[in-house]
This record gives structure tokens, C-alpha cells and sequence, in this order.
């Protein structure tokens, strides 16, 4: 077919192809989150329905992008990783950041009835996306620790902030001077001695935030395995969590695999066998039932 005349214009757009050979992370974060969350009142310091409607939404978009490998997650925040080769829109940045994004707000929207029982949704909220590309394992692992510091950071000041308001009596003018200038031990023990509160008692979803990865996890009774994405709260800054998942995740995986490179191949899963699995996982079997183990 003949180019109209007004073809040219298409040469305006600008190209954004993403580098080649580097983990791409893309970062959605809730625009203004410090006022929707009042306007909906989420409980302080931490909204356990609001996280869970997180990670709902999160896991929708890892269901729809399957070369999203892992995504973390904390407070208003979103950090998909994507495999080093993935060829997902040509490595457009905008197409993937846009597409990741508008998934995300929309399920956020979707699941927040069920989420967010009884709570009327306000207005619509939105969240910005990023990309962000790490040329190499030590930078792309530092981003994810970097992101689990600042939840461990906020979260610490935040529910010391809200025991000295909420339990102590202190406006929260007198909480912020209160702690002032002080280290993560200080408010330990704050709300040790104050409060009698054991802050390693606390969930770990709030102390270390939420990571999904992909799994196969086992059906026992008719012994059907399904690829299913799971939610683990574990350091990153710990060596554990790289030695417990080392499929996909570490280079020398795919050099020692090149055969399943093109696919993607998750490893078992070993969910302990005396906890029982989350409802996240259990809805993506499409039925309620705890007879499911890793397999
Ligand atoms: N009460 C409450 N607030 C939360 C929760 N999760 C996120 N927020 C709010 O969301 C904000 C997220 O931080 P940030 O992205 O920097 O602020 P924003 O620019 O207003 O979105 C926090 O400062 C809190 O005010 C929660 O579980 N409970
Ligand atoms: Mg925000």
C-alpha cells in the first residue's frame, strides 16, 4: 500500500530499545500514597489488606509478563525483574514500563473490593513506572537490597512512630522530635522498654516486604505440579536467599543451562511443610484447598 503523505511524522518518535545483557528492573511506585492512604484510612504503621492488595495486583502482572523472574515489594512500591534476554516489545523502555504500569493500577483497582472489604474506593489511584538496567549481578543484587534497607528503615521509624502517638500519648510533632537524631537501636529499644513491643516480633511482610518468585509447587492428591508464584519474605542481604534460589537467578545457571535458555524453568519450591501456603497461592489453583505441597 502507498505511504500516505503523512507518514513522515512517524519519524518524530523517538527510539528507547533498552541495552542488551542487563537485568532490567522496572519500579512502580503509588503517586501520592502519603494522602491516599489517609483518605482510606489504612491502618498504621502497616495496612495488612493494602499490602495484600500489593502483591494481588503484582502477581497479576507477573501472571500476564512471564519473563518477570521476581518482584519485591514494600509500602506503595512495585520492583519487577525481568530476565537479562528478555525480547519482550523489542526491549521498548516506555511500551514495557506503560504496559507494566497500566496492568498494575488496574488491578489494583480490580482486586480492591475483595481486598479492601467494605472500604469505598475514594478516587482513582495511579502509579509512575521507571526502567532501570544493572550491567552486572553485584549491581542488580545491591538495587534489591537497597530497596528491602529502606523498608526495614521506614518501617522501624514508622512503628516506633506510631507507638509513641498511639500507645504513648505523644502528638505527632512530640513523636518526630522524640526521635530525632536517634539509631535503629534506640528505637528497639524504645518500644522495648516503652512498649514491652519485640520489634523482631513483628510480621515478617512488614519488617522485610514481599518477594514473588515462581515455583512449582505439587497438588498431593491428584499429584498435578503447577508453576505458581509465591510470596517469601527473606533477606536479600542474606547469602541464604541466593543459595536457596539459585535457578534463573544466577548467571552461571544459564551458562550451565543454555539449552533452557528461551524458557523459563523455576525451580521446586520448599514451602514448609507445618505453614500453611497463602491464599495468593492457593487462588492461583483456582480452588481453596491446603492439600497442596511443594514438591
Ligand atoms: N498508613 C499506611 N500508609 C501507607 C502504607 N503503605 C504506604 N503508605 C503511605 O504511602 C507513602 C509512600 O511513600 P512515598 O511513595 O514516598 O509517598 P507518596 O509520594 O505520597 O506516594 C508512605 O509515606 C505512607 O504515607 C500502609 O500500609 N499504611
Ligand atoms: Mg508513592
Amino acid at each position: 500500500m502507498a505511504k500516505s503523505k503523512y507518514e513522515y511524522v512517524k519519524q518524530f518518535e523517538s527510539d528507547d530499545k533498552l541495552l542488551p545483557n542487563c537485568w532490567l528492573v522496572v519500579r512502580i511506585d503509588g503517586k501520592g500514597f502519603n494522602k491516599f492512604s489517609k483518605k482510606h484510612k489504612f491502618e498504621k504503621p502497616n495496612d495488612r489488606r493494602a499490602l495484600f492488595l500489593m502483591n494481588r495486583a503484582a502477581v497479576s502482572v507477573m501472571e500476564e509478563f512471564k519473563d518477570i523472574i521476581l518482584a519485591y515489594g514494600q509500602s506503595d512500591e512495585y520492583s519487577f525483574v525481568f530476565r537479562k534476554d528478555t525480547d519482550l516489545y523489542n526491549r521498548r523502555a516506555s511500551k514495557i514500563t506503560t504496559c507494566l504500569c497500566s496492568l498494575f493500577s488496574s488491578s489494583y483497582v480490580f482486586y480492591w473490593p475483595k481486598a479492601m472489604e467494605g472500604v469505598k474506593l475514594q478516587y482513582p489511584p495511579a502509579f509512575d513506572a521507571r526502567a532501570i538496567l544493572y550491567p552486572t549481578d553485584d549491581s542488580f543484587r545491591d538495587y534489591l537490597i537497597w530497596r528491602q534497607v529502606d523498608c526495614h528503615i521506614n518501617n522501624l521509624y514508622n512503628t516506633t512512630f506510631w507507638a509513641l502517638v498511639q500507645k504513648g500519648g505523644l502528638s505527632n510533632d512530640e513523636a518526630e522530635k522524640r526521635l530525632k537524631g536517634t539509631v535503629s537501636s534506640d528505637k528497639n529499644e524504645i518500644l522495648f522498654s516503652a512498649f514491652g513491643v519485640n520489634y523482631n516480633d513483628e510480621l515478617p511482610m512488614y519488617k522485610k516486604g514481599t518477594i514473588l518468585l515462581r515455583k512449582r509447587l505439587t497438588d498431593l492428591r491428584s499429584n498435578k505440579s503447577k508453576v505458581v508464584i509465591i510470596p517469601i519474605h527473606q533477606d536479600f542481604i542474606k547469602e541464604a536467599f541466593w543459595e536457596e534460589n539459585p535457578d534463573f537467578i544466577k548467571e552461571a545457571f544459564w551458562e550451565e543451562n543454555p539449552e533452557i535458555l528461551g524458557m523459563l524453568k523455576p525451580g521446586t519450591c520448599t514451602w514448609p511443610v507445618d505453614k500453611e501456603l497463602p491464599d495468593l497461592v492457593l487462588e492461583q489453583y483456582h480452588f481453596k484447598d491446603k492439600e497442596i505441597k511443594a514438591s
